[in-house]
């Protein structure tokens, strides 16, 4: 390990992309046009965006489980990775992957948008091995732990600072037409997540669950241990990872990376950040002590 590497990104617009993110994909992505049908799922890096697109796709597809040799990220497309053209060509009603924060996220009043967030704690440890793991992306499987938290507490890692993305979603959390949920309270309660999130984007979705054996298959195609299996049987758009997108799913696991000194430092600035907003109550402060 290299204790001083950082990870490499193409710097685009001061935003930091992925190397293999072409750029002119980005561009594109912020101009879609949102629509009337649309479902945006929308997180920070981390935060269980492939468990919900998974979700939304079994929702979609009567509860089948997700095809064997199909790529997630181009069935519930990731607008910033493969352009609007691509998002565009998709069959609707869509539902879309976006890692933008509200301001670059493209809107409409009758597209809906659900929101994942996630500890920071957590968060910044799955980022660090997605970091590591893809070789190609980042020149960082040499990169330590301490190094990546240095750069995710600057925000200088891809789509920019984990507080200014919460920040940028949480104050319209009960606006009509966003679901936010976290990551936390999918994995505590996933039956009551799958209904909510069934309930949000439509009727004709709540129809589909409310056949208790189609409701149970999702629920178990969505477990941690089932996605882990199945994730094997997905076709992965970048197959050089080290790193599966379904890894640990645990809260909690930053206790067995953190020091004293980085758990001090990412509580204090939680604290700092998230003072006076709906985000400082959506975890108990306790997750976040104990080492
Ligand atoms: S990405 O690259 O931003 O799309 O990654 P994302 O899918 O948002 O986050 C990956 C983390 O989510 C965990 N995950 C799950 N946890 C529990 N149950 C299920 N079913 C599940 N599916 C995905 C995944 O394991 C990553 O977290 P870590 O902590 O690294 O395990």
């Amino acid at each position: 390990m290299i204790p001083d590497l950082k990870p490499s990104y193409i710097l685009h617009h001061n935003f930091r992309l992925p190397m293999g993110f072409p750029p002119k994909n980005f561009d594109s992505a912020l101009n879609y046009k949102a629509q009337k049908g649309d479902t945006f799922i929308v997180t920070y890096p981390k935060c269980g965006t492939t468990w919900v697109q998974n979700i939304l796709w079994m929702l979609s597809h009567q509860g089948q489980p997700f095809p064997v040799g199909k790529q997630i990220n181009r069935e519930v497309p990731h607008l910033e990775e493969f352009g609007a053209d691509f998002v565009k060509s998709s069959p609707q009603p869509r539902f879309i992957k976006t890692h933008f924060p509200y301001d670059l996220t493209p809107h409409h009043p009758e597209a809906k948008y659900i929101y994942i967030a996630r500890n920071p704690f957590d968060c910044v440890v799955s980022f660090y091995y997605h970091t590591q793991g893809f070789i190609k992306h980042y020149n960082f499987s040499e990169g330590t732990f301490d190094s990546f938290f240095e750069c995710f507490m600057k925000g200088e890692v891809d789509w920019g600072d984990y507080f200014a993305h919460l920040l940028s979603w949480i104050d319209r959390k009960d606006e009509e037409n966003i679901l936010f949920l976290t990551y936390e309270s999918i994995q505590e309660d996933t039956r009551s997540a799958v209904i909510k999130i069934a309930d949000f984007i439509g009727p004709d979705y709540r129809k589909i669950i409310e056949r208790e054996q189609t409701l149970e298959a999702i629920i178990y195609h969505a477990s941690f241990s089932q996605m882990s299996k199945d994730q094997s049987r997905w076709s992965s758009e970048r197959p050089d990872t080290l790193t599966p997108f379904i890894r640990k799913g645990k809260i909690g696991d930053w206790k067995c990376h953190f020091s004293a000194d980085q758990q001090n430092r990412l509580m204090k600035k939680f604290q700092e950040k998230t003072a006076g907003t709906a985000a400082l109550s959506l975890w108990e402060l306790s997750l976040f002590s104990g080492l």
